[in-house]
């Protein structure tokens, strides 16, 4: 036996689904109204998790434009049959069901194969004879379900429906398994909220009938006084050493009334099959933040340095933009071994695509700093740091011009209230810019490069969190520039990005 902490994903990565293909794991999560979509993490051991990039990485595969916040891409689902990885997923933006198609997750991925079908959560299912099936969930209650040619892309038939859950509301997420003769129905029930759980069923045929499992939820949080909630969406798999275990989101709320601002995270439990061919969650349907279990073999990767100077001539994967970027406003290459942002008429205060690049909150305690260079020339040009929800939730730290004058600023958005703050003088030339966070509070700074900080006051975490004003989203550390109401004059050129935090 040996330990493991949870979240394995900690920050925003939703609605996990996962594919083994030999001794490598593969796991993908919702990305919503961000570009690129649908990250994908490799793992050997299941623990350790290297993002290897994303599956939509093109505007052709991925159109935001009319994505509101916490629209966009809802939950994947990767497979892998016959050398060929497929992920299919759900853009609520417009479009609905699609899947793309690689034998490279690691690289790019096919144009959409859009599919008939309402609602969202599709899955895919590869049964033994060959067949495959695209199930997902569709308003209130119903897990629905059709044969489908990949090849062709087409459904062989009108979709019909196959389960209508366990008894709770809205059973989504579903996925379909053929394990020791018998096909197995997951659904995540309850919804995403406190109340979420996961159900099971199982029958003789792929198109039921299902029998429920007489222990459901088969993994529930509900009114338990456990620092993981939430739980459900998840997938069961088993490993190449014959063992079972399930990837579920979770959330870790703080505070009272408990409100959470890192989103829904990525969680890990082993699963036990009991004599009568039904499974068993962690510790009885309940999983902890450290837990015990006979881990596969550990084989960790080289972690990413705190500190990205902007040196490659790729971003890394960690980094996103809000929607579908204007890529002239984003350069490696005009000042090599920076980050140059060219600030657009489009504000953080608009469900746009502001000039924004942005990693995710993963830990409570961390700190974000960067170093900019930016001397605005036009009234209201600004750039520099924020902490992020969406249009209406954001804190940032910034150089502005403002009244002629070069400021650094401290502005808070929450709801319809919005108002700077702080402001100072900002130092001759570059500027470091920082947010520093605990479970309650952030606090924004700036100093001259290697000098004395200066603290500017900061804003509560509450503001930021789902119950105060997300949806399906977490929080994001991220540079941006705006103009007011023009493009900016000046580009933002940004050295360097650290992320550091304590466990
Ligand atoms: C996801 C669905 C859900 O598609 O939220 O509340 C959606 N349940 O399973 C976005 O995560």
């Amino acid at each position: 036996m040996a330990s493991f902490r949870n979240p394995i994903l900690p920050g925003f990565y939703p609605d996990p689904s996962l594919c083994r293909v030999g001794e490598d794991y593969y796991l993908v999560n919702s990305s919503f109204e961000y570009f690129p979509g649908v990250p994908i993490f490799h793992s050997r051991d299941l623990v350790h998790w290297r993002q290897i990039g994303h599956c939509l990485t093109r505007p052709s595969q991925l159109p935001l434009q009319n994505a509101r916040s916490s629209q966009g891409i809802w939950a994947p689902t990767i497979r892998y049959h016959d050398g060929l990885f497929y992920m299919i997923t759900t853009n609520v933006a417009g479009g609905g069901h699609f899947y793309v198609t690689t034998r490279d997750p690691a690289g790019e991925w096919s144009q959409p194969v859009w599919l008939e079908g309402s609602c969202w959560d599709p899955s895919l299912f590869f049964d033994d004879d060959g067949r495959a099936y695209f199930t997902y969930f569709e308003l209130p209650d119903r897990i629905m379900q059709s044969e489908i040619d990949l090849r062709e892309g087409r459904l062989l038939a009108p979709a019909r429906l196959i389960w209508n859950g366990a008894g709770y509301k809205s059973p989504e997420g579903p996925h379909l398994y053929k394990i020791n003769g018998l096909y197995y129905l997951l659904a995540a029930e309850g919804g995403t909220e406190y109340g979420h759980l996961i159900s099971m069923a199982r029958g003789s045929s792929p198109w039921g009938p299902f029998e429920s499992c007489p222990y459901n939820p088969i993994l529930s949080h509900r009114s338990l006084e456990n620092p993981i909630q939430a739980t459900g969406h998840g997938e069961l798999f088993q490993a190449h050493d014959g063992s079972w275990w399930m990837v579920f989101l979770g959330i870790r709320p703080v505070g009272y009334p408990p409100a959470y601002h890192l989103g829904r995270e990525t969680f890990l439990a082993p699963v036990r099959w009991m004599e009568d061919g039904w499974p068993r969650v962690g510790l009885n349907g309940r999983v902890y933040l450290q837990m015990e279990a006979d881990l596969l073999p550990s084989q960790p990767f080289e972690m990413e340095a705190a500190r990205d100077d902007f040196t490659s001539s790729r971003m890394r994967p960690c980094w996103n933009h809000l929607r579908n970027p204007v890529i002239g406003d984003y350069s490696l290459s005009e000042c090599p071994g920076w980050l140059r942002l060219r600030g657009s008429a489009t504000r953080l205060d608009e469900a746009g695509s502001p000039t924004f690049v942005g990693r995710r909150q993963q830990h409570f305690d961390c700190r974000a700093a960067a170093l900019l260079d930016f001397t605005p020339e036009q009234e209201g040009d600004e750039a520099g740091l924020v902490a992020w929800m969406n249009e209406r939730h954001h804190y940032e730290v910034a150089i502005l011009r403002q009244n002629g004058v070069r400021q650094v600023i401290l502005r808070r958005r929450i709801g319809s209230l919005q108002m700077i703050v702080a402001s100072r003088p900002a130092p001759e030339g570059p500027v470091e810019l920082s947010v520093d966070a605990d479970q309650d509070w952030y606090s924004f700074a700036f100093a001259r490069p290697g000098g004395e900080a200066t603290e500017l006051g900061g804003g509560e975490v509450r503001y930021l969190s789902v119950e105060a004003g997300g949806m399906f989203t977490g929080v994001y550390l991220a540079m941006y520039a705006q103009g007011e109401g023009r493009p900016c004059s000046a580009p933002a050129d940004f050295d360097w990005f650290n992320y550091t935090y304590r466990e």
